[in-house]
Parts: C-alpha cells; sequence; structure tokens
C-alpha cells in the first residue's frame, strides 16, 4: 500500500476574495457561506478532501480587513494565526482588483517565516485581458517568492486540479487525521446556521446583515416520519433592524426561512421544517459575551 501523506493548508486573503467559494469546489459539499458582502466568514472552516493517499486538510479563515468593532477585531486575529498554524498557505488574491496594503504586508510576512506560500490569483474568468496577468505573476514571483502561483476561477472550478497538484507536493509523510469520508469538522448546528445567516447576507442590505448572529435551539428529526424540526433564533443587533428582518407582514422572513430550507433539505437529505425566530440583542458585536455565547470568538 502507498504511503499515507497529509497536508493543512489555510485559505487566506482579503475579504471578498473568493476563499470560501474555493473552499466548497476543492471539497465538493457547500459548508461554507459565500456572499458578495465582505466579511462574510467569521470563523475558521475546516474542509477535508481525501484523495487515494492523500488528506489534504483546508482551512477557510475570515478574510483580512480593517476592523470596527470587537468581532472583527476577533476575526482578524483569527486569519492571522491561522496561518501560522498551517504547513503551507494558499493565498487568495481577486486579480481583477489591486494588490491592497494588506495583501503586501500579509506576502511580506509569510516569505520573511518561510512559510510555503502558493498564491491563487482568483477570478480569472473576470479578466477580459488575460495577457495582463503575466507582468502581475512576474511581479509577485520577484518580490515575494511564493512556491508557486497559479490563476484559478473558484465559481467556474477551474484550476482547482492545479491546486491539489501542488498542494500534494508539499504534503509530507504521515497518518491522516481525520476518517476518509469526513468532509468537515463543523458541527451540523453551525453548519444550518450558517446556511440560514448566508440567505441573511444575501437578501438584506448593507449594514443589517453584518449585524447578525444565528443560533440554532432546536435540531432533531421526528420518531413517526423523515422530518428534521429545526428552530434557529435571529439576532439582530438593533431594534430597527428586526422589523428589517421581519418585512412587511412577516414577508422577507418568509423568504429567507424559504431559502434556507431549501438549502438545508439539499444537505441533510431530509426534508425540514424550519421556524426562525427574531431577536435584539443591543450592539452585540462589541459584547464579548455575547460574541463568545454565538461562538465567535476562540
Ligand atoms: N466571477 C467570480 N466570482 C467569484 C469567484 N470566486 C468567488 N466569487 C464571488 O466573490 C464573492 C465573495 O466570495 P466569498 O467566497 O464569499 O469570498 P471570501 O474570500 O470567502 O470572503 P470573506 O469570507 O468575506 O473573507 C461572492 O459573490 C462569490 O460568488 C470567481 O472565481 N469568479
Ligand atoms: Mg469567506
Amino acid at each position: 500500500m502507498a504511503e499515507q501523506k497529509s497536508i493543512f493548508l489555510t485559505l487566506s486573503g482579503r475579504t471578498n476574495a473568493g476563499k470560501s467559494t474555493l473552499l466548497n469546489a476543492l471539497i465538493g459539499e457547500k459548508i461554507a457561506s459565500v456572499s458578495s458582502k465582505p466579511q462574510t466568514t467569521r470563523t475558521r472552516i475546516t474542509g477535508i478532501l481525501t484523495q487515494d493517499q492523500i488528506q489534504y486538510v483546508f482551512i477557510d479563515t475570515p478574510g483580512l480587513h480593517k476592523p470596527k468593532n470587537k468581532l472583527s477585531g476577533h476575526m482578524l486575529k483569527t486569519a492571522e494565526d491561522s496561518t501560522s498554524e498551517a504547513d503551507a498557505v494558499l493565498y487568495v488574491i481577486d486579480c481583477t482588483k489591486q494588490l491592497h496594503e494588506q495583501d503586501e504586508t500579509m506576502l511580506r510576512n509569510l516569505a520573511q517565516k518561510k512559510i510555503a506560500c502558493v498564491i491563487l490569483l482568483n477570478k480569472i474568468d473576470l479578466m477580459q485581458d488575460k495577457s495582463r496577468m503575466m507582468p502581475f505573476m512576474l511581479k509577485l514571483e520577484n518580490q515575494y517568492h511564493p512556491y508557486a502561483i497559479i490563476p484559478v476561477s473558484a465559481s467556474q472550478k477551474d484550476g482547482l486540479n492545479q491546486i491539489l497538484q501542488v498542494a500534494g507536493e508539499l504534503a509530507q509523510p504521515s497518518v491522516h487525521f481525520f476518517p476518509d469520508d469526513k468532509f468537515t469538522d463543523q458541527p451540523e448546528r453551525v453548519l444550518a446556521a450558517e446556511m440560514i445567516r448566508e440567505k441573511l447576507l444575501r437578501l438584506l442590505n448593507e449594514e443589517v446583515p453584518h449585524g447578525i448572529a444565528v443560533t440554532i435551539e432546536k435540531m432533531q428529526e421526528r420518531q413517526d416520519k423523515d422530518l428534521l424540526d429545526i428552530s434557529a433564533v435571529i439576532y439582530c443587533e438593533r431594534d430597527s433592524h428586526k422589523g428589517i428582518v421581519i418585512g412587511k407582514n412577516g414577508a422577507m422572513l418568509k423568504k429567507i426561512a424559504s431559502s434556507a430550507r431549501h438549502d438545508l433539505e439539499n444537505f441533510f437529505e431530509i426534508q425540514v421544517n424550519l421556524q426562525c425566530f427574531v431577536k435584539v440583542k443591543q450592539d452585540w458585536r462589541n459584547k464579548e459575551t455575547l460574541i463568545r455565547s454565538f461562538g465567535l470568538s476562540e
């Protein structure tokens, strides 16, 4: 039998670069929320892929951003700490944007600490003129000496095999840390809460969804039929936001719940009865106890 290998890879990069889209594409399951709004991911999310003798463990992290409250301070710390704990970093850059100073600082630090870094230039599907990529790649190569630079499109699933090939070269002989059929370490309740939060991010405007946390109060299969009862609480940080989440005659909440139920049923492969309640916790993103009780600090 071939020797077993494993590798831990942290997905790092600016918010909105496409890290979570890439994680889902790499493992072939939707475990991380994705949205066009910045700061979607709030905690570390582990995705596992085992192919033959190699086990790849991908760690998705909150995107780099300028913190504005205690919650985003925790998120940034999680992001920064995660890079030094991995065997290699997959540094994701949105190639349609200018390189940000946070990209430069992070790439410089990785080079200085001699952490193996693979730069992924994401969203190449949006690049009209691909010839512009060459000088950018050369500049990155000369300044930061990454192990490799790979142009990819997470949403088109383009370049994934190249990522696995390069990661495979870096994998070391080791036992597999997770069972070969496992694809995440996220508990089912966390996955369910995240699926609901994703819909809130997608359906609500700017400031409202960023101040939302979702908890699952109950998740239980009925004994007499194939039905999963899920009861969720959506916490907002202001009274006015609660009204927006519920909407006129409850229309918005209905839309959110129905869209979330669709995803939950697909994921858990069972009919779901979803009840959502909306509550207010004033300014919770600046309160350590609440941040901790929502599972958002490590
Ligand atoms: N066109 C295009 N869009 C992409 C691609 N990858 C991701 N996106 C979009 O970019 C947006 C951000 O994607 P996410 O995966 O949530 O980004 P992220 O880096 O995880 O963001 P944070 O969690 O905030 O750090 C979403 O609207 C995605 O659909 C890609 O390859 N091409
Ligand atoms: Mg993300």
